[in-house]
């Protein structure tokens, strides 16, 4: 028998650390602030944690062991010891499915894979006990945070019956970090990895990381930016990746990198990247086993290909299949997996919205096993509203990954408060038709991959809200049939108080969030009227870029005879062609029929596939004129109505993160009607029609708005 009692010292700096922590209520305790309960609830917790033994006794276990330690002396406000031990009972239990006491009990386990749990309470010996029970400790892990969170809401612990498995293997974290610690697309500070430092330096901030992925289910990281630096694959980036993936494997967290392609070039000295050459095939497979020297549960390679100016195997007039599958052959003895982007967007005159489909679908079943093609959720580029990817349910022989960006490149960047859940049930949720309908796209990925908005800032995310992106990208990639409101619920209480007089107006805010802001930037599906480079700030009169398919005039093709980007009309194929080919066609016959009618098509893709003239009378009976100044003001009224939200709950949050909201609120306000009055302005300038009863003027003419550039871009330093 193995038994040590932990230390009373080190559990009382530990509450110390939870209860006074060192920055105030900054944010950076995320959703793991364990606050004290109320006195009078506590003696119901305390009883079924008066003896924790953890039954097993590796480096995840650890970690669970240590968070509830940590948890519990904070919300108990007492110092609680855990025992490690093999086959002791007590008031809680954490233990393998495999261990002897829990044999005893005849629990149901093989449905738990590897990563799941199960907690029950049941008598061992006699006593009472609630048992957290698990084929592998990642799995204790899991259940130990399902059990915390239990309690952070005021659960009864000793009725807890919970028994979960993520639906999806793989959930992953993408960082779009460089080497200089320059975040692409990042509003939350520099990047989190300070390649200088490793493989030392203070890893305490990669330990918190770590914990707060962990107790969401997160179980991979890709370290660095899609647009890889080939320097990554140096031995020496090598030894300090393998340093950041010894502090993540306890918690469950596979390091993954970002590859690119000619990296047998620049990194190997190579004259070629070419598949077929054996020279580079040989250099990928030495590359392979010089990591998993490093790093044994090394995950894998994320690759970005012949999009945007990357290289990739069409240098060599070969397809993403067999670039993949060079790589993934590399990989392939050693456990790891590539995940190939089929985020193509190059320079030719085609519809962006049909080319990801056009060059990955006849590719289906070429992809090996361990290849997973990586899919953005719309078939655009992260806007505030896309309809779902055609590509989803129609690789039904390939792996495919959904990916979803948490950093809000064209959602207002670090502004307001944009609450991304209702966007992304909104396309797990949405039916691919395919095989047959009723077949959710959550059911047709084997991963998620989320593009991190997470930087050296105190609060992580930029803003307070924004961790709620990163909690809701975690929950719904370990189970997708949750809905934006369950985790908005669960998010608010663990983040900011459970009094209900808080929660409730809280709930509301987030739940209107996103869609305000497709409103204000965005409505009737509209797409890419953001200033260019930057994304941030409207810009829908640009029209004079190099490619015609990088202005936003392309995208709402507004012009004298009406608005919309038809995408029903059969056009030609002819690449030189502005006339876009049917893409509505590339979803499955009953979807691509939904979309095609006018009759049928949901109000907020009207102009995503259709052209409509301007006096074009919608379902309401109002003109899509007259709807769309109508949205633009709803999206602004949206924000005033969650400034008055945020004006209630202000009794019951600390000050500190309530002023911090606040001001973000303000902001968004400002952005709100700085995008409402520029796009009336250039629309109208364009519909020439009258602005529809008692919605005013834009405070100035369109030429004022065209000139304006914001003082400073978000997540520019100060
Ligand atoms: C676009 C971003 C660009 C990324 C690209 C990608 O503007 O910075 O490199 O996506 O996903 O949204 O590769």
């Amino acid at each position: 028998m193995i038994e040590s009692s932990r230390p009373l010292k080190l559990a009382m700096a530990l509450l110390l650390c939870v209860t006074s922590p060192a920055h105030g209520e900054d944010g950076h305790l995320l959703w793991l602030r364990y606050p004290p309960l109320p006195e009078a609830e506590r003696a119901s917790y305390r009883r079924s944690a008066a003896e924790i033994v953890a039954n097993a006794n590796g480096p995840t276990a650890a970690a669970a062991t240590e968070e509830l330690e940590r948890a519990l002396s904070g919300m108990l406000a007492t110092p609680l010891p855990i025992r490690r031990t093999i086959d002791r009972d007590g008031a809680l239990v954490l233990a393998l499915a495999g261990s002897p006491l829990i044999g005893a009990l005849h629990l149901e386990t093989n449905d738990l894979g590897s990563e799941g749990f199960l907690i029950r309470t049941c008598r061992i010996n006699g006593r009472e006990a609630t048992v957290i029970v698990a084929n592998r400790e990642a799995g204790l892990l899991y259940g130990t945070f399902a059990y915390i969170r239990a309690i952070q809401q005021r659960h009864a612990i000793n009725r807890l019956h919970l028994r979960e498995h993520p639906a999806l293997p793989l959930r992953i974290l993408n960082h779009w970090d460089n080497l200089d610690r320059s975040v692409e697309r990042g509003y939350a500070g520099k990047s989190l990895w300070n390649w200088a430092q490793l493989p030392g330096g203070d890893p305490s901030r990669y330990i918190d990381y770590a914990r707060a992925n962990a107790s969401v289910g997160i179980n991979g990281t890709v370290l660095n930016n899609v647009n890889a630096d080939p320097k990554i694959l140096t031995t020496s980036y090598l030894k300090k990746v393998a340093a950041l993936a010894d502090i993540f494997r306890p918690y469950a967290i596979r390091v993954y990198l970002s590859v690119r392609f000619s990296s047998p070039i620049e990194t190997g000295g190579l004259a070629t990247a070419d598949p077929g050459d054996a020279a580079v095939q040989q250099w990928w497979r030495a590359k392979a086993e010089e990591i998993y020297r490093l790093i044994p549960d090394f995950g894998g390679f994320v690759v970005k290909a012949n999009s945007e100016g990357q290289p990739g195997p069409q240098d060599y007039h070969m397809t993403h299949a067999d670039g993949a599958n060079l790589i993934a052959r590399a990989l392939r003895p050693h456990g790891g997996t590539v995940f190939w982007r089929a985020f193509v967007y190059g320079d030719s005159q085609k519809d962006r919205a049909a080319q990801a489909y056009d060059e990955f679908r006849p590719l289906d079943g070429k992809f090996d096993q361990n290849v997973i093609v990586q899919v953005k959720n719309g078939p655009i580029d992260f806007q505030p509203r896309e309809p779902f990817h055609p590509l989803f349910g129609q690789m039904p022989h390939t792996r495919v990954a959904l990916e979803a960006q948490l950093t809000r490149e064209y959602l207002g960047q670090n502004t307001g408060v944009v609450y991304l859940g209702p966007m992304w049930t909104e396309v797990l949720h949405a039916d691919t038709c395919s095989p047959r309908c009723g077949t959710p796209v959550a059911t047709t990925i084997s991963a998620m991959a989320g593009v991190a908005n997470i930087g050296s800032d105190p609060d992580w995310t930029g803003t307070i809200f924004d961790q709620s992106n990163w909690y809701a990208f975690g929950r719904l990639a370990w189970e997708p049939r949750l809905s934006a409101r369950e985790i908005a619920a669960e998010w608010t209480s663990l983040t900011w108080t459970d009094d209900r007089r808080a929660t409730q107006p809280i709930i509301t805010m987030m739940m209107r969030s996103r869609e305000a802001v497709v409103r204000f930037m965005t409505p009737l599906g509209l797409a890419h009227q953001m200033a260019t480079d930057y994304h941030y700030g409207p810009a829908p009169w640009v029209c004079n870029l190099k490619h015609e398919n990088w202005n936003p005039c392309y995208y709402s093709r507004a012009d004298a005879g009406g608005i919309g980007f038809d995408r029903v009309t059969p056009g030609t194929t002819d690449p030189a062609s502005s006339t876009p080919p049917n893409s509505a066609a590339d979803y499955m016959p009953p979807v691509a029929r939904r979309f095609s009618s006018l009759a049928t098509v949901p109000r907020k893709y009207l102009l995503w596939f259709h052209h409509v003239p301007w006096t074009y009378r919608m379902r309401s009976g109002r003109t899509v004129w007259d709807e769309l100044v109508g949205d633009y003001d709803r999206g602004l009224e949206e924000v005033s109505s969650m400034r008055q939200s945020w004006d209630m709950v202000r009794p019951y949050v600390d000050v500190q993160r309530w002023t911090m909201v606040r001001s973000d609120l303000v902001r968004e306000q400002k952005e709100a009607r700085w995008w409402r009055d520029a796009s009336i302005a250039y629309f109208q300038s364009i519909s020439r029609l009258p602005l529809p009863a008692h919605h005013r003027a834009p405070a100035h003419p369109l030429s004022y708005y065209e000139a304006l550039r914001p003082p400073r871009l978000p997540g520019e330093s100060e």
